[in-house]
């Protein structure tokens, strides 16, 4: 009798071994295995084909699905000819920073042929957050969903949908991705736009090429639980289903106080989970993504992606019934969605803003123009924080600053402007930028106000701005000049929301704190990717706290090496 529970317990551990590398696993798995084989493959969109990068053979990539509290173990084996790196955009990464992903700030790139084993515990977080890769423009098609569920028995703070859906949106380019930007670091200029937007990896019917998009099947008076992703490369995105409205439930994988409304506003890095109801009889309705840019000299891709909501029973000849798009520079649009959006701040799920300030900082965020001997233009764009444009090193920050290694970047980060003007009025004639590895230092658990200040050098324009490592709340934002006597008198510090990701309005400002509560080096920076390659990026050093408890664990022994 003990033998046979035994053989039975045996079994049954052998068999959540094995069904934990099911994907998705089943919910008794508290560690969840993930094999990622970076590939190449051949794919056909816009009626035209190009090899591109994928996760084992599929684009969009595999949906990493895990609980809060939940361990991930993703092994990831290159086998393409690029240097690869893989972050888990939004994932805390609590004193695991060796496994956040960005090439040369947390790691070294696998190389052709080598293979690492993120390795990360979920804390504190459930939603939608989203994976893709942090090295050169791969993530034009190296991305996927990490879906959180709930702890086990712990119910959503709103009414259960029926099913959930994952929607990720991105663009599109019938070139090579790389041969873009090569080409656009030749001239100096700015980057061809892509060639449409897609949708879970179609564009749908677009002039031209009328393939059919994806289509999301729904049952009359049912509810759905969409999961929003914008893996965009260079653009914010308004979001529409035609006919119906969204109820927003969660932003950056935090509860927000549900609101209703017909469009969505999100940006490239953001995520956000809406509830859908079905409350039509039959009948065949648009998705769709078009892009919000409101800053008028600068070039998008204005192909809309669709998709379809096909209530079951309808039958496929029927008519799609569109909806009406906001014009691209719907700014109105979006500021009401953004200044909609807040925190849930109930019992369970408090929103902790901190009350005192330890640091308090101003960064500019803008462009720039530097000469360039190589450029053909002569000159080359560039972009950055402060006046600084972040040169990439050749190792990980995160080894030089744990293995005391100098000379790779240095802790003066400039806490204000270097230069006091009027960033949203008249510019300084020049135009140019310093150069520099430069991190800020924080101390564990430290408190820290930033205010991200657009300028207009060149133009003024929304730049959606994301920190690694942390989640921070945004207490408050406007048009023209922060200042630092009035404006900090509105703030929200009650129920702010809280997110990864935040766009600096166009011409305006954004003031958002956090706790500085994870050792490690932590990169923030502008997530439209083409400002990114300019350089409007930099680093925190967050120092390690007192005992082990708050201090960065060791560097894993198959950490890719430079
Ligand atoms: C993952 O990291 C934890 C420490 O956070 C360690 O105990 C564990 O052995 C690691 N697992 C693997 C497979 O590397
Ligand atoms: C960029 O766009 C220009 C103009 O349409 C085109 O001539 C060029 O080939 C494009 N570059 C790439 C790499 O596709
Ligand atoms: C969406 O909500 C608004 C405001 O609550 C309402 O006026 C409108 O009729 C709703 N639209 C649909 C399609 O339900
Ligand atoms: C989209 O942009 C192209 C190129 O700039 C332009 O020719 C076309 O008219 C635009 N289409 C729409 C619908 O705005
Ligand atoms: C938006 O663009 C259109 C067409 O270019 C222009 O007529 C309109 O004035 C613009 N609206 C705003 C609010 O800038
Ligand atoms: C930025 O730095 C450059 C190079 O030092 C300098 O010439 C320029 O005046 C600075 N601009 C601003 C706005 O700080
Ligand atoms: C961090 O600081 C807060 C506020 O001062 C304090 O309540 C908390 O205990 C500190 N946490 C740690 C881990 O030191
Ligand atoms: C790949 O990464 C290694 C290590 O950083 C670097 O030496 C090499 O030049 C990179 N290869 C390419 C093609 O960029
Ligand atoms: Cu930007």
């Amino acid at each position: 009798m003990a033998a046979l529970w035994f053989i039975r317990g045996g079994l049954a551990a052998v068999l959540a071994v094995v069904f934990c590398f099911m994907s998705p696993p089943p919910v008794e798995c508290l560690v969840r295995h993930y094999k990622f084989n970076v590939v190449m493959r051949k794919v056909t969109r816009l009626c035209s084909s190009k090899p591109i990068v994928t996760i084992n053979g599929k684009f969009p990539g595999p949906t990493i699905y895990a609980r809060e509290d939940d361990t991930v173990l993703v092994k990831v084996v290159n086998h393409v000819p690029y240097n690869v790196s893989i972050h888990w955009h939004g994932i805390r990464q609590l004193r695991t920073g060796w496994a956040d992903g960005p090439a040369y700030i947390t790691q070294c790139p696998l190389q052709t042929g080598q293979s690492y084993v993120y390795n990360f515990t979920i804390t504190g977080q459930r939603g939608t957050l989203w994976w893709h890769a942090h090295i050169l423009w791969l993530r034009a098609t190296l991305y996927g969903a990490v879906v959180i569920l709930p702890k086990l028995g712990v119910p959503y703070p709103f009414p259960t949908p029926h099913k959930e859906l994952v929607l990720i949106l991105g663009e599109w380019w019938k070139s090579d991705v790389e041969a873009v930007v090569n080409e656009a670091a030749k001239s100096g200029l700015a980057p061809n736009v892509s060639d449409a937007h897609t949708i879970n990896g179609h564009p749908g019917p677009v002039h031209g090429c009328l393939t059919r998009g994806f289509s999301m099947p729904v049952q009359p008076g049912k509810t759905y639980l969409l999961r929003i992703i914008n893996a965009a490369l260079n653009e914010d995105l308004f979001f529409k289903v035609a006919g119906h409205n969204l109820t927003v439930v969660e932003v950056d994988a935090a509860y927000t106080k549900p609101f209703i409304t017909d469009t969505i506003v999100i940006a490239p890095g953001q995520t956000t989970n809406a509830l859908l109801t079905a409350d039509l009889k039959s009948g065949k309705y648009a998705i769709s993504a078009s892009p919000f840019m409101d800053t008028p000299i600068v070039a998008v891709d204005n192909v809309t992606a669709t998709a379809t909501l096909h209530y079951t029973g309808t039958i496929s000849t029927t008519p799609t019934s569109f909806t009406g798009l906001p014009p691209q520079n719907a700014t109105l649009i979006a500021t009401k969605f953004t200044n909609s959006l807040r925190s849930l701040n109930s019992k369970q799920y408090p929103a902790r803003v901190s009350l005192e300030v330890d640091h308090s900082l101003l960064f500019t965020v803008g462009l720039g123009v530097n000469r360039c001997k190589t450029c053909s233009s002569g000159n080359q764009l560039v972009a950055d924080i402060n006046n600084v444009t972040f040169v990439m090193p050749t190792i990980s920050l995160l080894q030089a600053h744990y293995f005391n290694i100098d000379g790779v970047f240095t802790d003066d980060f400039p806490a204000n402007p270097p230069i006091r003007y009027d960033y949203t009025g008249k510019q300084p004639s020049n135009m140019q930028t310093t150069k520099g590895t430069r991190l800020y230092r924080l101390a564990y658990n430290s408190t820290v106000q930033l205010v991200l200040q657009d300028t207009a050098m060149i133009a003024p324009e929304n730049h959606p701005v994301h920190l690694h490592g942390f989640n921070f709340f945004v207490v408050g934002s406007g048009l023209g000049n922060f200042n630092h006597k009035k404006d900090p008198e509105k703030f929200n510090l009650v129920d702010p929301v809280e997110r990864n990701t935040v766009g600096v309005p166009s011409g305006g400002w954004v003031a958002i704190r956090f706790r500085a509560d994870n050792p490690g080096v932590w990169f923030m920076h502008c997530h439209l990717e083409v400002h990114t390659t300019w350089g409007l990026k930099m680093a925190f050093v967050v120092d390690n706290g007192r005992g082990p408890e708050e201090s960065l664990l060791p560097p894993p022994s198959d950490l890719p090496k430079c």
